[in-house]
């Protein structure tokens, strides 16, 4: 019996999303030693526990795709293709970042990649991601997608609900991921929320939208496939909610007082990365020694990142007000331009 004839290709896409997976455990677990150093400083949110996500659906994007993420968004970038040493230097604010040091953590961003940030304020990208999917929309850009990655806790927002609307009604090509990890910060979901079916919340506005275990990668990796083929295709937008678990606190200033650590550990047993790696292995995908390599790529990846970033210099004092004030005499002079216009 021959095999069908993608199992070569999904074979080496799941190989990727376990090198890519490790690749963001590595490079978080780094950053949260280089916080205790002090060598990164302001907020920092972990996404270990929730790579599937990140690493089943960036890695079926095409490069015109658009990603848009929140505040833990380090791994997004990752596997979008922000370099690990363009990110880790983000992280220690120096000029060489992916947002020229400006950013930090929470603010990755790049253009070439349209990697969309890393945004700070809860639900405040739903409508960016709309407005995105609409600018290739009427730019006749058929075929492209913008994926939005958001918390449970966005649900709650009005952003929430004004993007899905428009979404729908406009017939924007979006794919909606919502990782609920089961907390906003200290506040769960069943004791903040009436309608905690976020699927069914979400098909409230004729939006098609699936559940998913996202602890494991196949599964998120099977419905995204057909939720992009169908956003893609030209049937509008479609959401996922991603279940799954941050094993490591809200952020670095978090107690993580509000969980019951049964329930932290019951989680951990599903790791991702470990119940992955043992799939594949058991299915003789992977031999002796190719998970250990993996984990050393991704930490030579990240150690010359850090070595990199801590060499990088700072932005100089002088060039500190660009992108802040118009230039003067610029061709940016916003308020003039529009002053000779209204004079004219
Ligand atoms: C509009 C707004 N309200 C409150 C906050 C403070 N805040 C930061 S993260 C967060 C929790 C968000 O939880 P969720 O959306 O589930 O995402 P998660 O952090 O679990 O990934 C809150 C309330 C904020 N950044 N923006």
């Amino acid at each position: 019996m021959t095999a069908p004839a993608d199992v070569a290709p999904r074979l080496a896409r799941r190989l990727h999303t376990l090198a890519d997976m490790i690749r963001i455990r590595v490079l978080e677990e780094r950053c949260a030693e280089l916080y205790g150093q002090m060598k990164i400083r302001g907020f920092l949110h972990l996404y270990v526990g929730e790579e599937a996500i990140a690493a089943s659906i960036i890695g079926q994007l095409d490069a015109d795709d658009a990603v848009v993420a929140t505040y833990r968004e380090h791994g997004h970038a990752l596997v979008r293709g922000v370099t690990a040493r363009a990110i880790m230097a983000e992280m220690f604010g120096r000029a060489e970042g992916c947002s020229g040091g400006r950013g930090g953590s929470m603010h990755l961003f790049d253009a070439a990649t349209r990697f969309y940030g890393g945004n700070a304020i809860v639900g405040g990208h739903l409508p960016l991601a709309v407005g995105l999917g609409l600018a290739d929309e009427m730019l006749g850009r058929t075929g492209r997608v913008t994926v939005c990655f958001f918390g449970e806790g966005a649900m709650a927002e009005g952003e929430f609900h004004e993007a899905l609307n428009l979404a729908a009604l406009w017939q924007v090509p979006v794919l909606f991921c919502c990782e609920n990890n089961l907390y906003a910060m200290g506040t769960s979901l069943r004791s903040s929320e009436s309608q905690t079916n976020l699927a069914l919340k979400a098909s409230a506005y004729e939006v098609p939208a699936w559940s998913v275990d996202a602890m494991d990668p196949d599964e998120v990796a099977a419905a995204a496939e057909r939720a992009l083929a169908m956003v893609r295709g030209g049937g509008g937008p479609a959401f996922l909610e991603l279940r799954t678990y941050r094993f490591r606190a809200h952020s670095m200033f978090d107690p993580d007082l509000y969980r019951d650590p049964a329930e932290v550990e019951a989680w951990k047993q599903r790791d991702p990365i470990a119940t992955f790696a043992d799939r594949l292995t058991a299915e003789g995908a992977l031999g002796p020694g190719d998970v250990e390599a993996l984990w050393e790529a991704a930490s030579s990846e990240v150690e010359d990142a850090v070595a990199f970033a801590d060499q990088a210099p700072l932005e100089p004092v002088e060039t500190l007000l660009r992108h802040v004030t118009a230039e003067p005499e610029g061709p940016h002079d916003v308020v003039a331009e529009r002053e000779q216009e209204v004079t004219r």
